[in-house]
This record gives C-alpha cells, structure tokens and sequence, in this order.
C-alpha cells in the first residue's frame, strides 16, 4: 500500500482515505486491511480510527446519497476494548451482551434490588394506562398495541431518580439535560408492547413539532425493574434477539437516523406469567427541557 509513514504524528491524507474505500470494496476485511497498514507502518490506534473514521464517513456519503438523512452522534459506553464491567460513576455495571449493527448493548446490575422497589413505589401510586404520542397531532394517545400501564417522572424529581440518571448519562456519556423524564411502565399476563421504533417518524405530520422539544430520540435504554416468571422479553425482530426481563439488567439501544435501516424495530413480548416492570430512559439529540 502507499501512504506508511514513520513519522511521530502520522497523517491521515485523502489518499490513505481513498485506499481504504477500495480495499473494504474489494472486499477485504477490516482486519486484514488494519494488518497490511501496520504492516507498512502505521500505529495500530492510529490505523484503527482512520479505518473506523473512514468506513464510517462512506457509509455515511451513500446513505446521504440514496436520500437518507446523516448520521448523528448517539450516545455509547466505552466498550472498545471490549471491557467485562464498565465504570458508571457510583457503580460497576457488567456488560453481558455486545451487538454493532444494530447498536444494542445488554448491562447487568445497572440496578441494586433496592432501586429497583424504590422506583415501583414512587410510580405505583400514579400508574396510569399507557399512552403513545399521537404522531398525526403530536399529542398523546391510546394505544391497542401497547397494553401497559404506566407513568412519567420529571427529570431529577426524586433523589433516586436523579442518581439513576445520573449514572446512566455516565454510562453512556451522554448529557443529563438530553434525556427524557424516566417512564415507568407494568405488564401483566397479556400485555405486550408491539414491535416499533422509538424515535418519531419524520413523515408523520405531528414530528416536526415534537422534535422542537429536544430534537430526534437517538437512544434508549430499558431498564427492568421486576421479572415476569414466564414472557415479557424484549424482543428486536430484525436480528432475532431476545433479552430476558431480568431485574436490575437494561438494554440499550442507539439509532443515528430515524430510519428502519437502524435495524431499532423492537417490542415487548406478551408476558404470560407474573408481572413486569420497566423503566425507559429516551435520549435525545439536544437538551429537553
Ligand atoms: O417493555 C419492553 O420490553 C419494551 C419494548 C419496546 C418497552 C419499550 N419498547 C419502550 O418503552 O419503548
Ligand atoms: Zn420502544
């Protein structure tokens, strides 16, 4: 290849960028491509951010080209180096399950025991059953294809909440202001939430309004407060994946255009025995306030 350099600072040049296109077009792995370059010179964290950076900035270019829109930053936890727990400010979180494409981490003990009863008691008096935005009006309303029950806090209303959000915004180094107020939701035996996107489809006449508010939705994280003994997994479509319910245990999911090819279609499963809890954190692309 040409580009190596030995130098201390090496530099990325349009050239470097134009090889690397071609090589993934030829067909050649990442990591054989990452190989060669090392091979010719290139500090490895150096060659890796440039074929990172440079795959990215292509797929970017086409899907902009075939009439999507770009890509935007979305939130994520520091798994590079595919670390077994990760640091969330006032607690250690396991990370028990890692997926790219669609972005989709699974965290264990996200939650103590204790905050998980301490959320269920502060919304159980006010559960209510669950609405959606109407997306034709930007209003909110009810749904057959979520028969949940639920309710929202305000960002930081409690101490507890306000721990939580502050943990999660650690975790995915995202900010605090950008997240939604937490939703807490309840199924019992039946109830289900049929698979959808969570962020607003932007032909739908009511988005534009919703989006002044924070713009796109660009993450979610789904924390289970309490497990269902049978059903109730949440469930992404595309890929076939399936997380169980397990209290204290989240997924989180990220999506840098509001498009399917996110490959984000997910749902809640009927639960067919016991109750299920959740709490949902959405985050947003700018401050929501
Ligand atoms: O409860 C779930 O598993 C679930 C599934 C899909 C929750 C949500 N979406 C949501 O709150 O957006
Ligand atoms: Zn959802």
């Amino acid at each position: 290849m040409n580009g190596g350099t030995t130098s201390t600072v090496q530099q990325v040049t349009p050239e470097l960028r134009q090889w690397i296109i071609a090589q993934a077009q030829a067909g050649h792995p990442a990591q054989t491509v990452l190989q060669s370059m090392k091979a010719s010179g290139w500090d490895e964290d150096v060659a890796t951010d440039a074929l990172e950076n440079t795959l990215r900035g292509h797929l970017d270019e086409q899907a902009v080209a075939n009439g999507l829109s770009p890509a935007v930053p979305v939130p994520d936890a520091p798994l590079d180096e595919s670390p077994l727990r990760v640091d969330a400010g006032d607690r250690i979180v396991d990370v028990l399950m890692e997926m790219h494409n669609p972005r989709v981490v699974v965290f264990g003990n996200l939650l103590s025991d204790e905050e998980c009863e301490g959320l269920i008691a502060l919304a159980q008096p006010r559960m209510k059953r669950s609405l959606t935005v109407a997306t034709k009006t930007g209003g909110e309303e009810l749904n057959d294809d979520r028969t949940s029950n639920g309710m929202f806090f305000q960002r930081g209303e409690a101490p507890l909440i306000a721990r939580i959000e502050q943990r999660l915004a650690h975790l995915l180094n995202w900010p605090l202001e950008n997240g939604e107020g937490l939703q807490v939701l309840q199924y019992g035996p039946g109830a289900e939430y049929k698979p959808h996107y969570d962020y607003f489809d932007p032909a739908e006449p009511g988005t534009p309004s919703i989006l002044r508010r924070g713009g796109q939705r660009v993450g979610t994280v789904l924390m289970y407060l309490a497990e269902p003994e049978k059903g109730g997994g949440t469930l992404f479509p595309n890929v076939n994946l399936e997380v169980a319910p397990r209290r204290g245990n989240a997924v989180f999911f990220s999506y840098e255009r509001p498009h399917p090819s996110t490959r984000t279609l997910h749902g809640g499963s009927p639960v067919i025995e016991g109750e299920k809890w959740i709490a949902t954190k959405w985050l947003r692309e700018r401050r929501f306030d």
